[in-house]
């Protein structure tokens, strides 16, 4: 049993913190925003994610876990804080990591183990968050253990896979790894592989969201071209997969949430050769304006026209709408019809009238209509998030108070047969 202060509460710290507790350790989970530490020595979570409420109250009330607005000293200090991406630079906003080194120093001992889990630029362990720790005096790799260690948990799945998932750990040293590796032993069921260089395991990180990026793009590409062969894409990345080396990813309305599609620009920090890697983020990101013209194909102009989103959580059966791609089409569709906010349309209609429901999404600053107002005489229904509640949409009662019935099903979860014989049209990616 260790004593543990994790930094930052949000998506990975606190599930994280309720993996120490929940493993015996003694832990303090510490956050600078007093709402959030209010809210949790409350009960409430600040955030949805299947599960996580019950593990968390069984850490607190195990007393194993704690909530402060401060840091304490801990023989483990686990940072996992923002890292938020400046869009102008293409850059990684480090401040918070910074703060987080600041706020260990003067609680730092010989014998402490510093473990950053944030997502960072390669190098930021060694370059950005070593030098502000050893302002306490103390060396990183000889007083005190530095270390890398990416987490890589899927948003619906966390608290499985911060157990099931294999751990990368790299440490500024050989020491500092193995002191890592002691703390993560005690709940980590996959395996742990380690690397004496903390950079290492930082590119790692942003290699395997690479990956799977690029793969979406390729994807979304293979769809594009189906299109202009009139086959079905779904169908053809199926039978490409038969084969035993070939792993082709799903195509969509494009990629979003806080990793995939910032990721891959954290790896263009110290190096200018994100050729293939940042055409394939254009590719994602330009999936929004293939569906505007695929809808303008069926609706003819879309001003006037009234289009129901489903779906603004940027996946299924979460409530995160972090660079939400259902978001994205809404605001490119407002600009193509209303560019000005001042066109009027010649039948009367003031641009698109685009309408937003999402069952997972709780946030006052988004206009979100129930499904009944939502495609009441909508034109085109536009599904961009595979919620469990989408897939088993009756035909019938969608169609029927629609104006039109024109269903662009991005994440293909409808049984397209089902519903063009209910007399919808059908699109898909
Ligand atoms: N998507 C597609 N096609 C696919 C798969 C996903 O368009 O075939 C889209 C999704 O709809 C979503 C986006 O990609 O908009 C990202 O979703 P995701 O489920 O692929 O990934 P995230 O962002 O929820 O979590 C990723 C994971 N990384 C990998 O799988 C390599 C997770 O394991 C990481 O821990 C997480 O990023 C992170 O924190 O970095």
């Amino acid at each position: 049993m260790s004593t543990i202060c994790v930094h930052g509460l949000g998506y990975i710290g606190l599930p994280t913190a309720a993996m120490f507790a929940n493993y015996e350790h003694d832990v303090v989970g510490y956050d600078t925003d007093p709402e959030v530490v209010e809210q949790l020595a409350d009960g409430e979570i600040h955030f949805d994610e299947p599960g996580l409420r019950a593990f968390v109250t069984q850490a607190i009330e195990s007393g194993n876990l704690t909530v402060s607005d401060e840091v304490v000293p801990a023989e483990y200090h686990v940072i996992a804080v923002p890292t938020p991406f400046d869009e102008e630079k293409k850059e990684a906003d480090l401040a918070y990591v910074e703060s987080a080194g600041e706020a260990i120093v003067s609680q730092l001992r010989t014998g402490d183990t510093v473990i950053l889990e944030s997502t960072v630029p390669p190098g930021t362990t060694v370059d950005v968050l070593e030098p502000v720790l050893e302002e306490s005096g103390l060396n990183a790799g000889e007083d005190f253990a530095l270390v890398h260690c990416p987490e890589t948990v899927l948003p619906g799945n966390i608290i499985t896979e911060l157990r099931e998932n294999n751990r990368i750990i790299g440490g500024v040293n050989g020491v500092s790894t193995q002191a890592a590796v002691r703390l993560y032993e005690s709940f980590v069921e996959g395996d742990i592989r380690t690397t004496t260089n903390a950079t290492t395991a930082e590119f790692v990180k942003l290699i395997q969201n690479t990956f799977r990026d690029t793969n979406i793009a390729l994807a979304n590409e293979i769809a594009r071209l189906c299109a202009d062969y009139n086959i079905d894409s779904r169908e053809a990345i199926d039978l490409a997969n038969e084969h035993p080396r070939v792993n082709i990813h799903q195509p969509g309305p494009g990629v979003g949430g806080h990793c995939l599609p910032i990721d891959p620009w954290f790896l263009g920090q110290g190096s200018d050769e994100l050729d293939l890697i940042s055409t394939a983020r254009e590719i994602n990101d330009g999936m929004s304006q293939y569906i505007i013209e695929m809808l303008e194909t069926k609706l003819g102009s879309l001003d006037g026209k009234k289009i129901a989103i489903l779906g603004v959580a940027y996946k299924g059966n979460v409530g995160d709408t972090r660079k939400s791609p259902g978001l994205k089409l809404a605001r490119e569709l407002q600009a193509t019809t209303l560019p000005n906010s001042e066109t009027v349309a010649a039948d009367g209609g003031v641009g698109v009238d685009i309408a937003l429901h999402d069952p997972h999404v709780e946030d006052q600053t988004l206009d979100l209509l129930d499904f009944e107002s939502a495609l009441s005489d909508a034109d085109a229904v536009v599904i961009t998030t595979d919620h469990d509640e989408f897939e088993n949409l009756s035909p019938a009662a969608v169609i029927e108070s629609m104006r039109q019935s024109i269903v662009f099903d991005t994440k293909d979860i409808l049984d397209a047969n089902k519903w063009k014989d209910s007399g919808a049209t059908v699109c898909r990616i």
